[in-house]
């Protein structure tokens, strides 16, 4: 080979290692931890009882309502749509706090898990010098609940800085969180990846021009993630590999540093 290619070809290792990957964004809800069927909506069934309201919502009733991004913005949507009623009627505010209250003593008590591999996956980049926050549409408190009733005060440790809830005035689909947290982390969107678990989690992450793997759960596994860079089925764990639904794992059975940096300089 010519020197000048050997030097063109150097130069491309160089650029593309120098495009390492700078820091993964989490989601929480379905892909921390499978917080939504038996966390939140056994919280908003808890205020119901709690307030007199004659509302209950099972399995089915709230994985139609999770289309809705957020606690108080599902109650909107299901006091319009469902009971064909003024908003104005009822005090949502109010009824989040309650439902709010509910979640967080449950979480607090590690009534649920952190999913496969998250916890090994949080230590591999930790100690790959790759930053990491979270980026969720749900509100803080509740992020603070799980992070406490599954790793302690080790969390800290983790996360730079936690992006949740109404701190921007659009929720997912919409970008806003990821711009956010880009804008926080001082980051363009190519040096980060997104890990989400639904439809409004990759088009928000997709929105703010980040790279995207999911993990679906069982809400969310018919999702429309034709944009998604890899759709797995969980993290996976040494000898408990992830099933692969679409994308290039890259001859990677679980999620882990090399696998998210190959994802990175594609
Ligand atoms: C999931 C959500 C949240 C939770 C409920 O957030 O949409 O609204 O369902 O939490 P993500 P709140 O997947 O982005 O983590 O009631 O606090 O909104
Ligand atoms: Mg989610």
């Amino acid at each position: 080979m010519k020197p000048c290619l050997y030097f063109s070809v150097y130069l491309h290792f160089l650029i593309l290692s120098a495009m390492s990957l700078q820091a993964v964004f989490f989601d929480v809800d379905g892909t921390l931890a499978n917080t939504e069927k038996d966390g939140h909506r056994v919280a908003f069934n808890k205020a119901f009882t709690e307030l007199k309201l004659n509302w209950q919502w099972d399995a089915a009733i709230y994985g139609e309502l999770l289309k809705i991004a957020g606690g108080k913005e599902r109650l909107r949507h299901f006091i319009e749509t469902r009971l064909n009623e003024e908003v104005t009627k009822y005090d949502v505010i109010e009824i989040h706090k309650v439902k709010t209250r509910h979640y967080t003593e449950l979480l607090k008590t590690g009534a649920i898990p952190l999913r496969k591999g998250i916890h090994r996956l949080l230590k591999e980049l930790k100690s790959a010098g790759v930053r990491m926050a979270i980026v969720t549409t749900t509100t803080p408190a509740n992020v603070e609940a799980l992070l406490e009733g599954t790793l302690n005060h080790d969390s800290e440790s983790f996360f730079e800085f936690i992006a949740a809830g109404d701190i921007v005035p659009h929720k997912k689909p919409a970008p806003d969180i990821y711009q956010y947290a880009l804008d926080q982390a001082r980051l363009n969107a190519g040096d980060c990846i997104a890990i989400e678990d639904s439809d409004n989690g990759i088009r928000a992450a997709e929105g703010a021009g980040l790279k995207t793997v999911i993990t679906v759960n069982d809400y969310t596994k018919t999702h429309d993630f034709s944009k998604a860079d890899l759709v797995v089925s969980d993290a996976g764990e040494p000898g408990e590999p992830f099933t692969v639904l679409s994308g290039n794992p890259f001859n990677c059975s679980m999620l882990d540093f090399n696998l998210l940096q190959k994802i990175s300089q594609t």
